[in-house]
């Protein structure tokens, strides 16, 4: 089934590139014999051996064994502008001759940053006017557990503490970043969440949502927040962290009517509302920042990934003028930073970054012309037989695998999750070309968003030619009904 369906030479063969000089086999033993990999099971990896990466262009990868492959993943959420970007390059190598390191403690800072610090609140909305710098998106969502906390308690509130997060949501995997995130699998590898953090469940329609519109059910969820807090007692609550859309958990888009709620109960109860914008910000759904689209006005904003496009770590919180106020104006020592908090070769890139994605629009890009064409390619990916629904927002969008289609999304039938039909498919796509994310049975991707039109057309035949041949394997397997 599978080979009739590749059209003309949208489907190029994956082998086309050679990459000489690597000794694949070595590598991989010396992966597995020392490097441990994050989030992955070694017993396993060691078996089918590491895939080396060698080389990236514009939205293109190569591997050791000179095989091409089409990023529908940016790197990891983060490679926004493309692979191979010169000047990139260039800004780096500069700063990096000019000064490579200096911190900003002690009373010091350093061009880059505060360069950075400026650029980054013109873009931010109205009311942001400060920037702390970190690392990465984990260290941005600890830093923002530590300035809630202490906003309260310069407030003369300091039993607000409970922090509200969600099921399925991600936001890092530090001890703070892990406890906000909602995945059980993290909580349950020790003692976590630590105390305070609370989840309410996710605004997922298709799971949660059935004899509801999706007006309703956004209303509905966004309800869950207010009853927490009302469990907690308000005057408990210092802040509720959501993600616009949740990355991680499976580009899980909540209903528009979800997020004007939230801030509406975040306003009620005074509490401090985050956007954890790791993913979302920086033109993911075709604005600067997610919570610009969803109609919410956080106070703190997390980010990372794309504000270097990946080149190199970097991460932040965005402090609103509520908090700012506070902690600038009444706080005193904040006793929190990192060695590497506006580190100048990070903020030197991130400058180019944006430099480009001004220059280039490719915010606009994605609003207008490239997400619009994600969600009818990707979209026209529902009508395979193994597809139950498929949704998109701006450069990121998920389809559900399913045993059996449905009327409507509550109507699939799922595979039996012990099956991982998930790691079946994102097995095929691997080996034939295109990059795309399994989270459990839902397939996603989140390309670059200098991604063209043509190259998402190619994207999604690959893998529609990939359902294709996910489906033969299930079938053979016996596991369709
Ligand atoms: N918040 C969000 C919303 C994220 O997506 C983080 C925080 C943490 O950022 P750092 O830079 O500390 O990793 C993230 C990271 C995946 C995957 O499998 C997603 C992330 C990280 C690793 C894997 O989709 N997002």
């Amino acid at each position: 089934m599978a080979s009739d369906i590749i059209a003309g030479d949208v489907l190029a063969p994956v082998q086309e590139v050679d990459t000489p000089g690597f000794d694949t086999r070595a590598l991989q033993a010396l992966d597995s014999a020392h490097y441990l990999h994050p989030f992955t099971d070694h017993g396993a990896l060691r078996d089918r051996g590491a895939r080396v990466m060698v080389r990236g262009d514009g939205v293109y990868l190569w591997d050791s064994e000179g095989r091409k492959v089409i990023d529908g993943m940016s790197g990891l959420w983060c490679v926004n502008v493309g692979y191979g970007r010169a000047s990139m390059t260039q800004a780096v190598a500069r700063q990096m001759d000019t000064l490579p390191f200096y911190n900003s403690f002690f009373n010091t800072t350093n061009v880059p940053a505060v360069m950075l610090a400026a650029r980054l609140v013109d873009l931010a909305p109205p009311g942001f006017r400060h920037v702390f710098f970190t690392g990465s998106g984990s260290e941005a969502n600890d830093t923002i557990v530590r300035m809630v906390w202490r906003y309260w308690q310069l407030m003369g509130q300091p039993q607000r503490q409970a922090i509200v997060s969600r099921h399925n949501a991600y936001h890092g995997s530090t001890i703070a970043g892990a406890s906000l995130g909602g995945m059980a699998g993290m909580h349950a590898q020790g003692a976590l969440p630590i105390p305070g953090i609370h989840h309410i469940e996710q605004p997922n329609f298709a799971e949660h949502g059935r004899g509801m519109s999706e007006a309703e059910f956004g209303l509905r969820a966004a309800g869950w927040l207010e009853e927490k807090i009302l469990e907690l007692g308000p005057e408990n609550v210092a802040a509720f962290i959501g993600e616009p859309v949740q990355g991680a958990g499976g580009v899980i888009i909540p209903p528009p009517t979800y997020w004007p709620e939230i801030q509406r109960i975040c306003d009620k109860y005074g509490v401090l509302l985050v956007s954890d914008e790791v993913i979302c910000g920086f033109g993911r759904l075709g604005t600067w920042f997610g919570s610009q689209l969803m109609g919410a006005r956080p106070d703190l904003i997390a980010f990372a990934k794309g504000v270097t496009s990946g080149y190199v770590p970097l991460g932040g919180v965005l402090v609103g003028a509520r908090v700012a106020h506070v902690l600038v104006e009444k706080g005193g020592d904040f006793n929190h930073g990192f060695t590497y908090s506006g580190h100048p070769v990070a903020c030197a890139a991130a400058l180019e970054n944006l430099r480009i994605m001004v220059d280039e629009k490719l915010v606009e890009r994605v609003a207008l012309e490239t997400g619009p064409h994600l969600k009818t390619a990707f979209g026209s990916l529902a009508s395979h037989p193994l597809v139950g629904h498929a949704e998109s927002m701006g450069m990121a969008a998920g389809l559900n695998l399913v045993r059996r289609k449905g009327a409507t999304v509550h109507d699939c039938e799922a595979f039996p999750r012990e099956l991982a039909v998930g790691m079946v498919c994102r097995a095929h796509m691997f080996d034939n070309g295109v990059i795309m994310r399994a989270v459990g049975d839902r397939m996603i991707v989140a390309p670059p968003l200098v991604m063209t039109t043509a190259q998402i057309d190619e994207m999604v035949e690959r893998i529609r030619y990939c359902l294709d041949l996910t489906l033969d394997d299930v079938q053979s397997r016996g596991w369709m009904e």
